[in-house]
């Protein structure tokens, strides 16, 4: 069975990372058809429009999306995109990696992030002159569906520690809410699991990583804590991401579009191709995934690396190194 993978490379080193992704899907030769649509800053400057209707309905109609990176119309295309394509549960690794110098090289944790509300539901508003306000939204319906996710995700993938990040002491409606839903999602099926102040968690995340399994959080801790947690192992050229619906995915690397390295021919194209790594996995592909795994983990143990690693390697360069060892 033939399945349409929708490419769209965004910003800045999306255009770089993207097609190195699609170079080592094609390598495996799975029955992919690879169908590119436009979006982002440079797309808006030249039509006015950051996310083309084109592009959203070749995200709609295609098995699974591969996304590049957003870059200053991020909020127009990227979280448009996620609801494109219905997705719910963003699923994020920080996993470190034999072979680099990570500041943390015990650490392998699952960020399971709400995907599609708190304070990134776009309800801004400037009230006054140099007063703005935001709407946080949390509902009990979207809280359930990420904490069955995280708890799903966790017994699926044998991590026994899950922990449910908060800030319900001061966000006492909103993260209460999430608290009190997750903690009844525990309850109904007896998983044991801990809830942590989300502060709090970020230093106990830099000290002891190597205590924490699936992390369940709202949506902007989820994108802060996967960052923080890219730091300790080697930076976000290593983490990957699946945005998850009931029925369609998108798959983009944690990093943005890094307009200090664009165009430079230097970007870490790991991140992206470990993303691509769990398109596979989505569609059924479970063999080439562990393959595309295990030939990044031997790259990044062996080289050649980017600069970001510490080398002097092209993107190019770690991609044929990752298609050599297929
Ligand atoms: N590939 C990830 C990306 O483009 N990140 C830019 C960004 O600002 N993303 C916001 C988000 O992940 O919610």
């Amino acid at each position: 069975m033939t399945h349409q993978i929708a490419v769209i490379p965004g910003d800045g080193i999306g255009q770089e990372v993207t097609p190195a992704a699609v170079d080592v899907l094609e390598a495996l030769s799975p029955d992919f058809e690879f169908v590119e649509g436009d979006a982002g800053d440079a797309v808006k400057a030249e039509t006015g429009e950051a996310l083309p209707q084109d592009t959203r309905d070749i995200a709609a109609n295609s098995d699974a999306t591969l996304f590049g990176a957003a870059g200053e119309t991020a909020a127009d295309v990227i979280l448009p995109l996620r609801d494109v394509v219905g997705s719910f549960a963003n699923v994020r690794p920080a996993v470190s990696y034999p072979g680099l110098d990570a500041v943390q090289p015990d650490t392998d944790i699952v960020f399971i992030r709400e995907n599609t509300e708190g304070v990134y539901s776009g309800i801004e508003s400037e009230i006054a002159d140099g007063v703005t306000t935001l709407t946080r939204v949390v509902t009990e319906d979207a809280s359930r569906d990420i904490a069955e996710f995280g708890f799903d995700y966790a017994a699926a993938n044998g991590y026994d520690d899950v922990t449910v990040a908060h800030k319900a002491n001061v966000m006492r409606e909103t993260d209460g809410l999430f608290l009190e839903t997750a903690e009844a999602v525990a309850e109904g099926r007896d998983a044991a699991y801990d809830t942590a102040l989300m502060d709090a968690l970020a230093m106990h995340l830099v000290m002891h990583p190597e205590e924490y399994g699936v992390v369940i959080c709202p949506n902007l801790a989820g994108d802060m804590l996967s960052d923080l947690a890219a730091g300790l192992v080697g930076g976000l050229g290593l983490l990957p991401s699946a945005n998850v619906g009931s029925e369609n995915a998108l798959f983009e690397p944690v990093h943005g579009s890094a307009p200090d390295i664009a165009g430079k021919g230097i970007a870490n194209p790991s991140a992206m191709i470990l993303s691509a790594a769990m398109l596979l996995d989505h569609l059924g592909y479970g063999d080439e995934a562990d393959r595309v795994r295990a030939a990044v983990e031997g790259v990044l143990d062996e080289g050649p690396r980017t600069p970001d690693l510490g080398g002097d390697a092209t993107t190019s360069d770690v991609t044929e190194a990752v298609i050599d060892r297929l």
